[in-house]
Formats: C-alpha cells, structure tokens, sequence
C-alpha cells in the first residue's frame, strides 16, 4: 500500500504571491509550490514534495548507472587538504573551494568534486592490472562557493552530483568507458523526459582533452551553445543499450555533427552550417572527461601489468547535476498555470480533488478511489480540504501531478467523475472504474 498522503495534513507550503527573490520560472515555480525553501545563499532545505522528485530523478540516474556496470559507493563530504596538495589542485582551484579547519588546526574543505579521494582509494586497494576495468559512482552532495550563486537550485553553492570515475589501463579501455557513459547519460536524460543534446565542451578545472557537456535548450539557460539542427530530432531511447557490445558507432552517431559550447565553438565550421545552424542557450545537465593519467600520475595511482612494471592508471570522470536537474526538468516543463512534470519524476501520480468535502457521497466516493489506487500502488496525494473547488484546482495546475482525478456531487449524481490530463488539459467524463482502470493501466 502507497503512503497516505492527504493535502489536509500533508507538509505543502504552497505560496500565493510570487516570490519576487527568483529571477527565473523554475525558481518562482519552486517555491510557490513548496518543494524547497532557501537556507542562505545558494543553500536549500528540500521540503518533502521537493524531496520526492529529487530522490526520483537520483533512483533514475542510479538506475542507469548500474546497467552500464557502474558500482555505487559513497565517498565523505568533507576531505584533507592533503591529496589536493597531491595533485596540485588545493590553490588552483581558488576561492570557489570552502576551506575548513579542524580543532587540531588541520586543513580539510568540503568536496567541490572527488577526482583526489577516488584515486587514494583505488591506489590504495587496487593493486594488479586485474582490479581494472572498473567505474565507480556515488550520489553525495557538494560545496562551491560560486561568485554568483542563482536561479535557485540550477546554480547552488551545495548541490547533489552524481559523480562517475572510470579506471583503466590503456588509452583504448578508458575511451571505451567514456562512450558507456555517454550512452548511460543519454538513456538517464531520456527517462527524465529530457532532450539533453551531447556538445563538445571545454574541460576546465577538472582537465583532459576529451570532453562533452550534455545540454538542454532553454531560453534561461546559463550557456550559448551551436548546433546542428539535426540534433532536435534525434530519439535517445531507439539506442541499443547493451554495454557489452561495441559502442563507438553509437558515439560517433551522435557527434559527427557539429555541436559545441561557446568555449569550444568554431564560426568557421557555423558559417559552412548556413540554415542548419541553430543558436540557442542551453542548461548544462551533465558533463563528462577524459584526462587520462592527470590525477593518477602525481599522486602514484598505478597498478602492476602482467609483466610486473607499474602502468599508471587511465582515467574519467562524469558527472550529472542532481539537483539541478529539477530547476531543469521544470524550465523544460510548465505551462502558465505551473509545472507539468514528466511522469518518470513526478512526486505523485494522480491528485484526487474531492470538491465538496463534507459531502457524504463525495467523501465516500474519494475514500474509495483513494483506497483503491493505493492498493493498486498508484501513488495518489489526496485534496481532502474544505477549500474552494478554483483555489484547488490552481493548486493541482502549480504542482504539476500527471493526472487530476475530479470527483464532486454533481457529476456524482449520474454516477461519473472527471479525470484531467495535466499536460494536455485534455478532461475525460468516466465511471469510477473505468478511472481507475486507465490509471492503474
Ligand atoms: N568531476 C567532474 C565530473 S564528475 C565535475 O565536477 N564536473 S562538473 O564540474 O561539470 O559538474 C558536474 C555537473 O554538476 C554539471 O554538469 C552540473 O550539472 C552540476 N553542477 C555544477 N555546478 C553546479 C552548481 N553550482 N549548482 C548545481 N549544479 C551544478
């Protein structure tokens, strides 16, 4: 049985006005519909609607992580400044690391990223050119002290990653892991109801020569970014998913047309594109690297080959804004009323709108509903309050569940009830049954 969750005792601070702290829709929309509220700067409480979708959008991201092989561990937020001194980040990457220190005085800092940490404990634990190849993940939070943290969580100072290193021996191996997780990241984005378009990106801070940010196309997004228009039309999810096969045509399907950041970007290559060309802005969702033996060399991250020589380890790393992904999903889904969330990350299913409580039949019908689509393991948030029918309408349009299913004494009278498709409006006048059998369907 699905949890009971009424809106009469349920925790959703819903907000009339709009908050005039948020520049953009995501962030406005955010707030108004109670999912997170602001810590300080850049920092937020994720209340329990909010909590939901974020903990959908991780079990998908997990979900395809593990069947492209990767093994889900969970490395600490807060780490020694020593391995950063170790591989020569600890004053390169500058103000936007949060130093700490503790009562003995010893540097620590909380983990903008964790290249340092993943490579102490595979050289620490893997010995031999059998422990290879392997890529590691873990879903944690992260610190950076961004100059201008904005538009709520889609640029925070603490924000949930999803973070992926790969470990290989040769240069052939470490690609190969690359395009798995270029394929897991387009499966992950195409779940999430996403088109993320992957584009050449530059690799900064974190190193390498081989790079791909995935993009969404949003008129609020922070990046410019240049494509083929041949992008919009690709299907992600047409794409074989078996990782034990060759999947380089898959990669090099997607990036024989040109794609590109502005940091990367080429005007030559845009002027020969002509009408093809498209400009837009974009929401960095994912961005993955290739830098080889960048962390492993300076800190002596090596195993033994067969013939018992050290080789240095190969390695990438990919990551994908967690909580970020929420401000994007909803840039990417809404309507004026409010939010539309894509089924696979929605917190609930279906909201029931009892409009007249207090109303024997209503009330009997809702509970009958409600019961049955919970047993049914439908995940239902039920609008049991004493509230005027257009104010709950409003509330189910701001927060955006997939279906609204309307039952009131008039339409009760002739035994029917309405359901509402959220993202086409469209409403349907059906029998209780036959309600339930389309949303348990
Ligand atoms: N170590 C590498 C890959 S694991 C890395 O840190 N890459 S990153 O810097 O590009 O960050 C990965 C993803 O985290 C980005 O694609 C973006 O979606 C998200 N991200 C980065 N900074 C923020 C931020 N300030 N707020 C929210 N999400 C962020």
């Amino acid at each position: 049985m699905v949890r009971d969750m009424r809106l009469s005792t349920y925790f959703l601070p819903v907000l009339k006005e709009t908050p005039n702290e948020a520049q953009i829709l995501s962030h406005r929309l955010m707030l108004r519909a109670g999912m997170v509220r602001q810590a300080s700067a850049g920092i937020y409480s994720w209340l329990p609607m909010g909590l939901k979708v974020l903990r959908k959008i991780e079990a998908i991201v997990r979900e395809e992580q593990d069947r492209a092989g990767a093994q889900e561990l969970l490395m600490p937020t807060i780490q020694s400044a020593e391995l950063w001194q170790e591989s020569g980040r600890y004053d390169a990457y500058g103000p936007e690391m949060l130093r700490i220190r503790d009562r003995h005085d010893r540097e620590m800092l909380f983990g903008p990223t964790n290249e340092e940490q993943i490579t102490d404990i595979f050289r620490g634990l893997a010995k031999s050119y059998r422990d290879v190849p392997k890529i590691l993940y873990h879903i944690q939070w992260k610190f950076r002290d961004e100059i201008r943290p904005r538009f709520g969580v889609m640029r925070g100072r603490e924000f949930l990653m999803k973070d992926s290193y790969s470990f290989d021996i040769t240069a052939d191996d470490a690609r190969k892991a690359y395009y798995k997780m270029f394929v897991a990241y387009l499966r992950t984005f195409a779940r999430l109801g996403l088109k993320a378009i992957p584009m050449r990106a530059d690799t900064g801070p974190i190193g390498g020569d081989l790079s791909h940010e995935f993009i969404i196309l949003a008129e609020t997004g922070e990046s410019q970014v240049f494509c083929h228009k041949s992008f919009l039309e690709m299907d992600p999810l047409s794409l074989a998913a078996d990782y034990d096969g060759d999947l380089k045509p898959v990669f090099d399907a997607w990036t024989h047309n040109y794609a590109a950041t502005e940091e990367m970007h080429d005007p030559a290559q845009e002027a020969a594109l002509g009408d093809d060309l498209v400009t837009a802005r974009g929401i960095e969702v994912g961005h993955i690297f290739y830098f080889g033996t960048k962390y492993s060399k300076p800190m002596g991250a090596t195993v033994t080959g067969p013939d018992g020589q050290p080789i240095p380890l190969e390695m990438g790393s990919y990551g994908i804004g967690v909580s970020r992904l929420v401000g994007a999903i909803i840039e990417a889904c809404h309507d004026d009323a409010g939010i539309i969330w894509p089924e696979s990350v929605a917190p609930f299913k279906v909201g029931l709108v009892n409009l007249k409580s207090g109303d024997a039949a209503t009330d009997g019908m809702c509970e009958t509903l409600y019961g049955q689509l919970r047993a049914a393991g439908v995940d239902v948030l039920y609008d049991d309050r004493d509230e005027r029918a257009g104010s709950k309408f409003a509330t189910m349009d701001l927060i955006g569940l997939p279906y609204q299913l309307v039952v009131g004494p008039k339409g009760l009278k002739e035994g029917m009830i309405e359901v509402k498709t959220r993202a086409t409006g469209n409403r349907e006048t059906l029998t209780p049954e036959a309600a339930v059998h389309l949303l348990t369907a």
